[in-house]
């Protein structure tokens, strides 16, 4: 266990791991040092409370003076390891560790289930924790979600199940952390205005593999092309889940999913609302992580039937004048949109509206998906010229606005009777919006006030 009484802790960004880390660490007697490099209003609340409860707190900068005397520094995810400030700590030789890391010290139970993937993490990890709830067993869910681990600690017994959505963010700094069963859903092209490559982000991803044994479970995606790349260095045992192949484990087939580790169990579709490979993958995986920790698969059955789509995920706004308006503001990545446009099945019916942050994504990858599918695209934010120059090739019409109104509003007039509007934007929130759910609010917001 990390030692941390009396000892003095640097943290560095006070978002919400930042706060909870703090608060943790305080509680259990460290001299804590807090320093971000925002000089927010909304801040405020939580420098009072932290000062109050005598944390030292640094604005407006990452300082090495600050830090000088710190034993150890837990970093928020979204601070990325290449800053000054990580280059001094590594210079003198003061370990910095992530937030999972240090809540995976304190937690009196080691039965981890980590979820990660380039997407679906989030549908995958509160399809568990629905699962779980079912089967009345004691869990929490955390991580990426949006509650920290750290923060539910005093929530975890010796025997609570922690159902933990790990980013490849907070990976990059574990040491110990090993999850009984790590789950990775896929792998494609994400934040690549953090990591200089692929190899990078893939390195990033597989430390969910790094500590597990022989007596730990992976569940893996076996058409996944980046996953098959790094098979031989997991250690643990391997279970697998195909959209494509008849296997041992989960696989798909006429409509149907069929899980087959000991027993042989079917769970049909049908009665499913959560639709497309994308679900169909992460059902697959959530199932088999469920039936791992001996839990029946009626109620697995049952669960999958009551679940409603996430907001924010193929989710629809309203249907206007004939036309469907679909809000997916969760899509991030070139690799969810290629998920939701395959999604729906009729040919040359999409209203494609995509734009927001450069994550520094090849684009051109989307064409094939797009070819026959789509019929105008909507382009806005950071992203926008970019995305122009990669898929003008396709001779798909292609728009800029300037923000969602002008957008939603661009979609009605090009649109007919039967076609789908899709905002799925592929690209981060961070340009324009606090996150992608604020984005998808004034979506749906401005698709309203067409009705
Ligand atoms: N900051 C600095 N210095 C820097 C950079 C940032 O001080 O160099 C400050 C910012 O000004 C801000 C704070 O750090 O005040 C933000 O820290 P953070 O970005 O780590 O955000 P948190 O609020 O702690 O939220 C994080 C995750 N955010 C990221 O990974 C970017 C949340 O995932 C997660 O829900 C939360 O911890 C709880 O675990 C969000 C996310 O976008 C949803 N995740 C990415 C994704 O899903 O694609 C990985």
């Amino acid at each position: 266990m990390i030692e941390i009484k009396d000892k003095k802790f640097g943290i560095i960004g006070l978002g919400i791991t930042g706060f909870d880390t703090a608060i943790f660490l305080l509680k259990k007697g460290a001299n804590v040092y807090i320093s971000e490099k925002n000089c927010n209003e909304d801040l405020k609340e939580k420098i009072e409370i932290l000062k109050k409860n005598g944390a030292k707190i640094e604005i407006g900068n990452h300082s090495p003076e600050f830090f000088k005397k710190v034993d150890m520094v837990v970093i928020s995810p979204g601070i990325d390891e290449k800053i000054e400030i990580l280059k001094f700590l590594r210079e003198k030789g003061i370990p910095v560790i992530s937030e999972i890391e240090l809540a995976y010290s304190f937690s009196k139970s080691k039965k981890i289930i980590g979820i990660t993937g380039t997407n679906g993490k989030t549908t995958t990890t509160t399809l568990v924790g629905e699962i779980f709830k079912n089967a009345n067993y004691h869990y929490v869910v955390c991580g990426n979600i949006g509650n920290t681990f750290i923060g539910e600690i005093e929530n975890i017994d010796e025997n609570t199940w922690i159902i933990l959505e790990v980013s490849s963010f907070q990976l990059e700094k574990i040491k110990e952390f090993k999850p009984y069963i790590a789950c990775l859903l896929n792998i494609d092209y994400d934040h690549l205005d953090r990591y200089s490559n692929m190899d990078e982000y893939i390195s990033a991803k597989k430390r969910i593999f790094e500590n597990q044994n022989e007596n730990d479970f992976s569940i893996l995606n076996f058409d996944d092309y980046y996953t098959k790349r790094f098979l031989k260095e997991i250690k643990s045992k391997k279970i697998f889940f195909s959209f494509s192949h008849i296997l041992k484990g989960a696989y798909y087939k006429n409509d149907n999913i069929f899980l087959n580790l000991n027993d042989s169990i079917l769970i049909e579709t049908r009665n499913i609302k959560l639709k497309g490979k994308g679900n169909i993958q992460n059902i697959m995986a959530a199932s088999l992580i469920s039936v791992i920790c001996g839990i029946k698969p009626d109620i697995i059955r049952k669960t999958l039937e009551n679940f409603e789509p996430l907001p924010h995920r193929m989710e629809k706004v309203a249907e206007i004048d004939g036309i469907i308006f679909i809000n997916d503001s969760k899509s991030t990545n070139p690799h969810s949109v290629k998920n939701s446009v395959l999604s729906i099945e009729d040919e040359n019916r999409i209203i494609l509206i995509l734009g927001g942050k450069d994550k520094g994504f090849p684009y051109s990858q989307l064409k094939r998906y797009l070819r026959n599918k789509v019929k105008f695209i909507i382009l806005l934010g950071e992203a926008k010229e970019r995305i122009k120059n990669e898929l003008k090739s396709l001779n798909i019409p292609m728009e800029f606005v300037k923000d969602l109104k002008e957008s939603v509003y661009l979609a009605k007039k090009v649109g007919k009777k039967g076609d789908i509007v899709l905002f799925s934007p592929g690209c981060s929130s961070f340009d324009m919006f606090k996150n992608y759910k604020e984005r998808g609010d004034v979506f749906k917001k401005e698709v309203f006030t067409l009705l």
